[in-house]
């Protein structure tokens, strides 16, 4: 009897479980584009054409290579609009009762399936580097789940950038070399873009009509929405932008989108690209002599360090955890993160670009949206829903560790050892957002005070109880205590006076 073998949107690779314990004779491919995925959060309308566009070139290449693909388009009449009611619809059309589908990236999702009437047998996703068992066993006992540590055991594990029992260069990480600031001139032209062919151009015609009022721009739509292109992209970032990739990680530019990053995040999560073919790609760049030690070990750190940590997190703590609100901040989300005016620039710019392009790079992500966020007390469920709605690359086993872990310290500590807050002095250092802008950065209170110098005071001050005897950040509790009373008092009273007219919907 034939099986159903379910691939997800974001499970579009030839090497997943499900398809490689499917047999291409016996068994049917089921794919859906269904409303629930679609609006579970308001996605950016080019984060649902990336997904759609590529799920059906996918479907079409397995149809072409012998497999029965069951796809059902999100028009079509009898659709039932959820993953789990096509997958019943499929069953009775095809006489099977039996599922295989590789384990969601979703706890929703893998709930819905755990709870679907049929016989589910739910496969580990093997695309990845560590297993599940294999980080709970790194992380048993452990009393800080510091990633550093686990990225080493990667590195051992893949041999990417090892001499031997050696990293390369005798060093484990070259981070300290990989904080410039924004440099005067870019000399990268960005991720390559590509152009709709027609099997996208229904897509967008499809998202435009029954997405279009999301927030973000559908057009112009240039996402590779296949392997041989996102490839291409691929290969295109290790040839032009990786050799400054590791110098300028952490810089910003009010009117450079991208400057040195690869933007391949939305391809690896959806299964475009594998994290172990991007990673020898970069490390064989480096061998050659093209870009330096910084470049590729800043890199692979990312993708075999991070992305493995955060979703080995994700997994180890469990349903809960995406809901997490640690310092209890209820603060709602202000309408200017969908767009709304604010004369923060570094806001204003980080929403506008993420409107546009549906990315932003990991400092603007962390250290403008995010750390205005945790400064501001922003509720974290409502931060964590936007983030997971407005990025192409967002789904929930990463998103989450990394707005309610890293960025917003909901978690109590999990992921990150401090809180990431800084005051404006940072945003000043790294970007040009500063200049141009209504507040000023130098100005700590009173007319023009940026907000952010405001805020940082405040956030410390009303945490105390629980940072204060944190090591890492005793200097910053040292600094906040020499200052005279009057001036203390000045500056919650200004952040409090600034966060109800935040909250009020007025102009800020
Ligand atoms: P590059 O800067 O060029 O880095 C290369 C690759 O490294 C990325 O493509 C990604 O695969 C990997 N990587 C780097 N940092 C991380 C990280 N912290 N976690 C996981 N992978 C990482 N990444 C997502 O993939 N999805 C998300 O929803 C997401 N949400 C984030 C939210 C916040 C608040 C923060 C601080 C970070 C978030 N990240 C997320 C991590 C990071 O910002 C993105 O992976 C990165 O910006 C993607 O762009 P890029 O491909 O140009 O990455
Ligand atoms: C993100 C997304 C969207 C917008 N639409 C679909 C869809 O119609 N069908 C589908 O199978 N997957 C979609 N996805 C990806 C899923 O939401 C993703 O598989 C889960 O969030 C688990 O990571
Ligand atoms: Fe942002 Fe403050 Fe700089 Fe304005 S002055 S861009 S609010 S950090």
């Amino acid at each position: 009897m034939s099986k159903l073998i379910l691939i997800l949107g974001d499970q579009l690779s030839e090497d997943v479980a499900a398809l490689k314990a499917g047999d291409k004779d016996r068994d049917v491919v089921v794919m859906a584009e269904v409303a629930d995925e679609g609006s579970y959060v308001p996605h950016h309308p080019k984060k649902i054409a990336l997904v759609l566009s590529a799920m059906r070139k996918f479907a079409a290449r397995l149809d072409a290579e012998g497999w029965t693909v069951a796809y059902s388009e999100l028009d079509d009449t009898d659709n039932t609009q959820s993953i789990a009611g096509e997958l019943i619809r499929r069953a009775a059309q095809y006489s099977a009762s039996d599922v295989i589908a590789t384990r969601p990236g979703e706890y929703r999702l893998i709930a819905a399936l755990e709870d679907c009437p049929l016989m589910v047998t739910l496969l580990e996703d093997d695309r990845f580097i560590a297993s599940h068992s294999e980080f709970e066993t790194w992380a048993k006992g452990r009393k800080a789940l510091r990633m550093e540590y686990f990225y080493r055991d990667m590195r051992r594990k893949t041999g990417l950038m090892m001499e031997g029992d050696k990293p390369a260069g005798d060093k484990w990480n070259y981070d300290h070399d990989n904080r410039k600031p924004a440099p005067g001139e870019v000399d990268f032209s960005g991720p390559m873009r590509f152009t709709p062919d027609e099997t996208v151009e229904a897509v967008l015609d499809l998202v435009e009509r029954r997405f279009g009022n999301h927030f973000g721009d559908l057009h112009p739509f240039w996402f590779a929405t296949d392997q041989g292109q996102a490839r291409r992209a691929l290969a295109h970032f290790v040839s032009h932008g990786l050799a400054k990739f590791g110098d300028y990680q952490d810089a910003m530019l009010a009117d450079n989108r991208f400057l040195y990053h690869a933007v391949i995040g939305l391809y690896l999560n959806i299964g475009l690209l594998e994290p172990l073919e991007v990673c020898r790609a970069v490390e064989q760049a480096w061998k050659d002599g093209d870009v330096p030690i910084n470049a590729a070990e800043g890199f692979i750190r990312q993708v075999i360090g991070w992305r493995e940590y955060v979703r080995g997190i994700y997994f180890l703590e469990g349903p809960e955890y995406p809901r997490r609100n640690a310092l209890n901040h209820q603060r709602k989300l202000p309408e200017f993160y969908w767009g709304g005016e604010t004369r923060m620039r570094c806001i204003s710019k980080a929403v506008e670009q993420t409107g546009a392009e549906a990315y932003a790079h990991h400092i603007q992500r962390l250290m403008v949206t995010g750390n205005f966020a945790l400064l501001a007390g922003l509720d974290p469920g409502e931060v964590s829903d936007w983030y997971l709605a407005v990025y192409a690359d967002a789904f929930e086993w990463v998103e989450a560790p990394n707005v309610v872990g890293m960025s917003l310290f909901a978690d109590g500590g999990v992921i990150a050892s401090k809180p990431y807050v800084s005051s404006g002095a940072y945003i000043n250092r790294m970007s040009d957002y500063c200049k141009g802008c209504h507040y000023k950065v130098s100005v700590k209170t009173g007319e023009g005070a940026c907000p952010f110098n405001l805020l940082y005071w405040h956030f410390l001050d009303r945490h105390r109880d629980r940072f204060s005897k944190n090591a890492r950040m005793g200097n910053m509790y040292r600094t906040w205590d020499r200052m005279d009373e009057d001036r203390r008092t000045t500056v919650l009273s200004e952040a409090e006076a600034f966060l109800e007219r935040m909250s009020a919907g007025d102009l800020v």
